[in-house]
């Protein structure tokens, strides 16, 4: 079960374009049965009249394909090998968003689900494709690109075909200092399990536009790239989130072109990447993943931190003065059950045994935010850029990523962990302690 807490901004301290949008949140969950159980929900949903696609597979493109597909393997009587596999948008199977043409909302997309990865875009269904292709060939539009505003000096390669803007406002409820900002060169969004984002979204034309995740960009070379950082093993839904029926009457609102964080002078925004080196404590957090291994009658992948498997609720990692800077390198290199407490990895690229992993893992600290101070990969990931502020990021596979936080305002012990359940759940993670040190 999740849901969502809007923390709102207090009124007046947002640029006016924010201020003005619609705002539309949405959870995203997963669910994912096999086999025996997926019967039941065959009876109930046919009973029901839904067009929920109850076939193995994902959660198919369209709301006619489903039913295509659903009615293909309704004589399937065994369903033994079916897999029920789809997401919802607030307990919604792909529910409609309706908003008007050139009009600028703003959605708060939170990953609620437990185990894929979303890779999302808001594309032209074929009608909404069909009349941006008109509108193109008349001379009366851009196909949907805007030749002004913010966009234009990020932009990408999809954005022109797609008809709609879709810029990042914020990350994990922090505004990103460079934004609004349009990621991943065809204007996807990479969102982990635990993640969240808000999003400005305009759409020019009429049209019915999909909200999907898929491991595709617009572009081969996209494809292998976003995969090339999560890992090919990382399973990535493929399919329809939400629809946005785009028709009524044109407006003329413009998309923000400056961040409501630029000028941010609180303690939160504080760069931390100013602090000495010898002012901030390093710790490795290596994720690591091994064989499977037996346990009261269950077979399952055997994880961990650090060569450690998390099943001792009292056992400490890490101990954090209030009021320090940590720096964290995060690590998923190789498979394997890595060197244990006492030998910790000392470099990013553990040597040893283990082959190189390829199932990557969404790196989520409890209490405080983290900023990202540099990586394996470079300076910018598909879906972060060094400075940014997050509570969950997912690491490149194989890679690393380095992180800073500030132990502020709370004591106790609090958890680090992969945030896809299946790994946390059986040990991907670790117990640290912040303490008062005065
Ligand atoms: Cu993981």
């Amino acid at each position: 079960m999740s849901g969502a807490i809007v923390v709102e901004d207090p009124e007046g301290s947002l640029p006016p374009e924010i201020e003005a949008m619609r705002e539309v949140v949405m959870v995203l969950q997963e669910t994912n049965i096999e086999s025996g159980t997926l019967r039941n929900y065959k009876a109930a949903s046919e009973i029901a009249g839904s067009n929920m696609p109850l076939y193995g597979g994902g959660g198919g493109s369209s709301r006619a394909e489903s039913k295509d597909e659903k009615g293909e393997t309704a004589q399937d009587e065994e369903g033994e090998s079916e897999v029920l596999h789809f997401a919802t948008v607030n307990g919604q199977y792909q529910p409609i968003v309706q908003a008007q043409p050139g009009e600028a909302f703003r959605v708060r997309l939170i990953h609620g689900g437990n185990n894929d990865h979303m890779h999302v875009s808001l594309v032209p269904t074929d009608a909404a494709a069909a009349a941006t292709a008109t509108a193109t060939a008349q001379g009366t539009g851009q196909g949907g690109r805007r030749e002004d505003g913010p966009a234009e000096d990020h932009s990408g390669g999809g954005k022109a075909s797609s008809g709609c803007t879709l810029l990042t406002l914020a990350r994990d409820g922090v505004y990103l200092r460079q934004a609004p900002r349009l990621q991943s060169g065809g204007g996807h969004v990479v969102i982990a399990p635990g993640s969240r984002a808000d999003l400005a979204v305009l759409c020019e034309e009429a049209g019915v536009y999909r909200l999907a995740s898929s491991k595709g960009g617009n572009d081969e070379e996209e494809q292998d790239s976003i995969m090339s950082y999560l890992g090919q093993e990382t399973d990535v839904f493929e399919g329809t989130l939400a629809f946005v029926d785009v028709g009524g009457d044109a407006l003329d609102m413009e998309l923000p072109e400056k961040s409501p964080a630029a000028a941010g002078s609180d303690r939160l925004l504080q760069d931390l990447r100013d602090i000495p080196d010898n002012e901030v404590s390093r710790f490795v957090f290596e994720f690591n993943a091994a064989d499977k291994v037996s346990h009261l009658g269950n077979t399952y992948t055997w994880y961990g931190v650090n060569g450690v498997q998390y099943t001792n609720s009292s056992h400490i990692m890490r101990r954090v003065p209030l009021g320090s800077v940590e720096e964290w390198v995060v690590v998923n290199q190789r498979k394997g059950r890595g060197e244990g407490e006492q030998g910790l990895p000392v470099g990013c690229d553990r040597g040893g045994p283990g082959e190189v992993t390829a199932d990557g893992h969404p790196f989520h600290l409890h209490v405080n935010h983290f900023q990202v101070v540099g990586s394996s990969w470079g300076d910018d990931g598909p879906d972060w850029s060094v400075g940014d502020w997050r509570d969950t990021i997912s690491i490149p596979t194989p890679g690393n990523v380095t992180i800073r936080w500030r132990a502020d305002d709370f004591t106790g012990e609090a958890v680090a962990h992969c945030h896809i359940f299946g790994h946390s759940d059986t040990g991907m993670m670790m117990n640290f302690e912040i303490f008062d040190s005065i």
